[in-house]
């Protein structure tokens, strides 16, 4: 099913998160919300100048490992998952281009409101075997995430998704059911265990165009959606962000904005002083 979304709009894109609109199994449109349904969609997430500076970027660091580049850590990851953590870029790229990345990323997600990238979470994927694709699960008790919680996956396509190339298959509004359900011990859910616990209406594997995101909640169950071919070839970047208050209070302490703010309280205190003509203490 495909899901369509808002086009590009920065100004819409804070309340288009928390109600998007969707398309549903009879055709209509449907509302599609974060809260709610446990995903959502953005066309033109990314602006075509930093979606083609994160594709560069993305790409040096690939051409790196495909030559042979990285010690064994990075080598085993890339070897076996086709996965480089955001915070082991910088040992494919210069140090450079990897904070870039990063600005890239976390000024992107500033479109959601307030939110922390949680940088040690994120990481680039290059899907060249549907066969390595992810089986479902949820971040939050497969991918690590759990203390990281209000914490949202906002998932990148480098690549067209959902026709030719795997999409995210997911469990509309799985999120809230899958906090009450006994989690499994691998983290990992098997077919028939989906088919017994979610109807399979509920499923969506939307197609995706380069810029646009898919962003979910870690609790929503999802997997790599399934294909009838063996080989693909697919990059994307899970960009994982948390509104948990410890981590919106760095993010804050960060943000220009606020420290601005504050040089002007220190400013409006100064000349109250100068102007009540006291000496300062
Ligand atoms: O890239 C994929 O197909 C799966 C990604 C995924 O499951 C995740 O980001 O948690």
């Amino acid at each position: 099913m495909a899901l369509v979304i808002l086009p590009s709009c920065p100004g819409k894109v804070r309340t288009a998160i928390f109600g998007l609109i969707g398309r549903s199994p009879i055709g209509g449109e449907m509302p599609l919300r974060l809260e709610t349904d446990g995903a959502a969609i953005v066309r033109g997430f990314l602006s075509r100048r930093a979606y083609s500076h994160i594709a560069e970027i993305v790409g040096n660091a690939f051409a790196f490992l495909d030559a042979g580049g990285g010690d064994a850590a990075l080598r085993e990851n890339w070897i076996s998952v086709g996965t480089i953590w955001l915070t082991n870029l910088e040992h494919c790229v210069a140090p450079k281009p990897a904070r870039e990345l990063v600005t890239l990323l976390s000024r992107a997600n500033r479109r959601l409101g307030s939110s922390y990238l949680a940088a040690d979470i994120c990481s680039i994927r290059r899907l060249t075997d549907w066969h390595r694709g992810l089986h479902w699960h949820t971040d939050y008790h497969g991918g690590g995430t759990a203390h990281y919680d209000p914490c949202f996956n906002i998932w990148l396509p480098l690549t067209a998704v959902g026709r030719e190339q795997p999409s995210i298959e997911l469990v509309r509004g799985s999120h809230r059911r899958m906090r009450e359900l006994t989690p499994s011990e691998t983290g990992i859910f098997t077919d028939e265990w989906v088919a017994e616990h979610f109807p399979p209406t509920d499923r969506i594997a939307p197609e995706l165009e380069p810029r646009d995101a898919l962003i979910f909640d870690h609790s929503t169950l999802h997997r790599t959606q399934p294909l009838q071919r063996e080989t693909v070839s697919r990059r994307s970047i899970e960009c994982r962000v948390t509104r948990h208050p410890a981590y919106l209070a760095l993010e804050q302490a960060r943000s220009p904005r606020i420290r601005m703010m504050r040089q002007l309280g220190k400013l409006a205190y100064f000349l109250a002083w100068v102007r009540r003509g006291m000496p300062p203490k």
